[in-house]
């Protein structure tokens, strides 16, 4: 199976073609910035490796889900709002406001968080 796709923006990303405000460059993993902020903080962690969407990356028992939701954890750590509490946001399909199908956690917080969300 391919790891990338030559017509997915966070490939881009990976590779460099597209720019964005990077946070964290791991081996594996990579975070930036959301362009679009919906908090103080917001961060999109992703792996390097193409997988449409969370569900997929971890059918196929790469362990990157499990290192995408540790680097977000270490990211809020880092960002001061471990302590407060932040969200962890996986869209996952279109109805639920997923728009670029490669697996990403969004990570919010500096803000009160309402629940239900919208
Ligand atoms: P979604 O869960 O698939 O809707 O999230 C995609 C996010 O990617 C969304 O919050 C966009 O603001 C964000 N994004 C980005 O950070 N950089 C880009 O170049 C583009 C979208 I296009």
């Amino acid at each position: 199976m391919s790891t990338t796709d030559p017509d997915c923006l966070f490939c881009k990303i990976v590779s460099g073609e597209v720019p964005a405000e990077i946070v964290r460059d791991g081996e594996r993993v990579l975070a930036f910035r959301d362009i679009n902020p919906q908090a103080p903080t917001h961060v999109l962690v992703i792996p390097r490796e193409h997988h449409p969407d969370a569900v997929s990356a971890a059918g196929a028992g790469t362990g990157l889900v499990d290192e995408v939701v540790r680097e977000a954890h270490s990211i809020a750590e880092d960002e001061g709002v471990a302590s407060t509490g932040y969200r962890m946001v996986f869209n996952t399909g279109s109805g639920a406001g997923q728009t670029v199908f490669h697996l990403h956690c969004h990570l919010l917080g500096g803000r009160g968080l309402e629940w239900p969300p919208g």
